[in-house]
């Protein structure tokens, strides 16, 4: 179905070299939490950049911005000075700072922070946008999603899903207590990577036809997700009836997640293949490149 075309560049040396251009950041499958604080960091380091790009005015997290997201409650109920300590309050913060400066974020719902909420994503001006999601870039309009839907040959994550996708489902949830729906995503977790030990990496991957089904009416697809980061270029066939068949072809861009190399050494070194935007007086394009934290 399509064959991988991955040349990427070094995200610094597009910020060095084409600020003005850029205009748009899209970012997936971080995995923030207390017990990653470079992760953390990495993504602070982001927003820094961000904010220093003269023309950059949409941001957007494309599902898993979180390892775990078990209601906006866990920290919205806080008291004021718990959550002047806690580790989110510098990422509200910056995001707002970039709300401010006209940078505006979009926030989409992965398979492991699908309870975050409008009322977590007001606290910075943000706003939650559902999937699919469609972005026009110039003469193109591209598909965002988060990608664990195009997974569909995973019947087991498949049927998790539609359960806890379901409205009734997660009200049900919320009103658990704190500490209950915590264990439970603690037991979902354990659950999951068991599972996942078991599985093929055939079988975790994006499904050929839900590529196919995705791409239909559009003319490229962006997700995470897979942690498979690759631009892959889609043959489809126009008009499979005709004798002669029509090939067009469009490209589908995979995300990578924020991975801690040599976790190790004392010095943590964060990298992530991220999406970028950039627009020039006669051209729109998309790129994927690698932004590493700290800079090397
Ligand atoms: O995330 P990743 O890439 O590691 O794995 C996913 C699929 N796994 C998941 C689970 C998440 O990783 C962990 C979720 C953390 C908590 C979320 C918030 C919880 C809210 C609830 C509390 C308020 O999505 C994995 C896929 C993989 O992607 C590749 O696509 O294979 O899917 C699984 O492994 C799922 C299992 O196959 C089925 C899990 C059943 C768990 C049952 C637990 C029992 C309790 C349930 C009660 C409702
Ligand atoms: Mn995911």
């Amino acid at each position: 179905m399509s064959n991988q075309d991955f040349a990427i560049s070094s995200y610094h040396h597009l910020i060095t070299t084409r600020p003005y251009d850029i205009n748009r950041v899209v970012i997936s499958d971080l995995h923030l939490s207390a017990d990653e604080p470079a992760l953390v960091q990495a993504f602070l380091a982001l927003l820094d950049d961000v904010l220093v790009l003269p023309n950059v005015h949409q941001l957007y997290i494309l599902g898993d911005w979180f390892d775990a997201w078990i209601g906006d409650d866990a920290y919205l109920s806080l008291s004021a000075t718990e959550q002047k300590h806690h580790w989110l309050t510098p990422l509200i913060t910056k995001l707002t700072e970039l709300k401010n400066k006209g940078c505006q974020s979009f926030v989409m719902h992965g398979n492991r922070d699908f309870l975050i909420g409008q009322d977590f994503c007001d606290s910075f001006g943000g706003q939650l946008i559902d999937e699919p999601y469609l972005l026009k870039l110039g003469k193109m309009t591209y598909r965002l999603e988060h990608g664990d839907a195009l997974c569909t040959d995973d019947k087991r994550y498949q049927r998790f899903r539609k359960v806890m996708r379901n409205p009734l489902v997660q009200w049900l949830l919320l009103k658990q207590p704190l500490h209950k729906r915590q264990a439970l995503a603690q037991k979902i977790r354990s659950q999951s990577a068991l599972d996942k030990s078991a599985k093929s990496l055939q079988i975790m991957d994006v499904n050929e036809q839900a590529v196919t089904c995705a791409l239909k009416k559009v003319d490229g697809l962006i997700h995470g997700h897979t942690h498979r980061p690759a631009c892959h270029q889609t043959h489809l066939a126009l008009n499979a009836k005709a004798r002669s068949q029509t090939l067009e072809f469009k490209k589908r861009y995979v995300l990578g997640d924020w991975r801690i190399l040599d976790p190790d050494t004392r010095c943590e070194q964060v990298q992530a293949v991220i999406g970028l935007a950039l627009d020039t007086q006669t051209s729109s394009s998309f790129e994927l490149v690698t932004f590493e934290w700290p800079t090397r």
